[in-house]
């Protein structure tokens, strides 16, 4: 059965994916603010507004502004930006998008490593300035991937790609998360730095939260080594950045590659200036066909939430949340 919620108010604050927009103009009525700030919400959204679909942060006082609400879709995996403690302590859903960007992702991750230890986009701009024609060939890179042994902080379901294609380049795989991974063989370390010290390629994936804020940290660094190379595929707020930039000048480590950062889409100056930093600005998931498949996750939520009262892919912090707020 098609369900009508063409009565259903949907809240978009600021941008979001057109096709998401496209499907919830169509299903829903869709009314949009320019960012998530409650002094934009009407007398009239406070009323109607029952669900929102948000590319953007979502605090407390913006959940807060509207008492109808009752699910937040969110457009992305990391929903660091969405205060989803709020919102379950107050009955409201918040959805996530899981497994359709893993892929993706894993990938981003292994170019992003390439480029980071053979220098890729350097030997690039190399040819297009026409050295290759001055100067000849490329210097040899310091760094290769052969010998290497990689270490992943947050084995989840993107770190679990990740492995899986790093085992297929002839790496061995240690992990560290809070807990152990049931049914993989690769190493577990439970702690980061035991972790950095038994390897020497570190790849973090790991969510941004209060117990991972700077987990990466000059001790981190100092144990990964003057070989280590280390790559941010996660959330900036995972590391200390300017420890980072330290680390890279000082030989502390050898490399860095970075799609992700604390404050985006600003990029402290010192790891703009690093020659051995490889920098992308967050494209982890940047194709048309997985952004796609995203915004579909998170359309699918919303009608699946006012179709069955149940989404398909809740947070853990609201996966107790059922009833719809009166
Ligand atoms: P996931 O399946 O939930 O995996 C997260 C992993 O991190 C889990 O294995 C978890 O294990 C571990 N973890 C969480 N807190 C930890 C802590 N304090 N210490 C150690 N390990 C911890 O999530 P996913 O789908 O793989 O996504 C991971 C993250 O990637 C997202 O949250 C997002 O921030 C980022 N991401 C980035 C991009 C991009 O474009 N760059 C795209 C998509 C996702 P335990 O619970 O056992 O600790
Ligand atoms: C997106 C991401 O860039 O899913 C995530 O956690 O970081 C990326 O896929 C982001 O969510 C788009 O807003």
């Amino acid at each position: 059965m098609i369900n009508d919620n063409s009565a259903v108010t949907i809240l978009v604050p600021g941008k979001l994916h057109e096709h998401a927009e496209k499907r919830v103009d169509g299903a829903f009525r869709m009314v949009r603010v320019e960012r998530a700030d409650p002094a934009l919400i009407t007398e009239e959204m406070a009323k109607n507004v029952r669900g929102m679909a948000a590319m953007t942060a979502i605090d407390a006082a913006f959940i807060d502004a509207l008492p109808k609400l009752e699910i937040i879709a969110n457009f992305g995996v990391g929903y660091d930006a969405v205060d989803a403690k709020h919102a379950g302590k107050n009955g409201v859903m918040v959805t996530n998008t899981p497994d359709v960007l893993t892929d993706e992702v894993a990938d981003t991750a292994l170019g992003l490593l390439l480029n980071t230890v053979r220098e890729l986009p350097k030997a690039e701009a190399w040819l297009r300035e026409g050295r290759w024609v001055r100067d000849g060939a490329y210097p040899l890179t310091k760094t290769t991937l052969r010998g290497r042994r990689a270490g992943i902080f947050g084995m989840g379901r993107i770190g679990l790609a990740i492995a899986r294609r790093l085992e297929a380049f002839g790496l061995p795989i240690a992990y560290h998360n809070r807990s152990r991974v049931e049914g993989v063989s690769y190493e577990y370390h439970p702690t980061l730095l035991g972790l950095a010290a038994a390897v020497d390629t570190l790849i973090s994936v790991a969510p941004g939260t209060a117990s991972t804020e700077k987990a990466v940290n000059m001790g981190v660094l100092k144990a990964l080594g003057p070989d280590g190379v280390f790559v941010n595929i996660g959330r900036g707020s995972t590391v200390d950045e300017a420890a980072l930039a330290t680390a890279l000048a000082d030989g502390t480590i050898r490399a860095a590659g970075l799609d992700v950062f604390a404050n985006e889409p600003n990029v402290p100056q010192a790891l703009l200036d690093a020659p051995n930093a490889s920098l992308l600005p967050h494209v982890g998931s940047a194709s048309v066909h997985t952004r796609q498949a995203m915004a579909d996750l998170v359309v699918d939520n919303l009608l699946a939430w006012f179709g069955e009262g149940k989404p398909l892919t809740a947070v853990p912090e609201t996966a107790h949340v059922t009833a719809k707020r009166g």
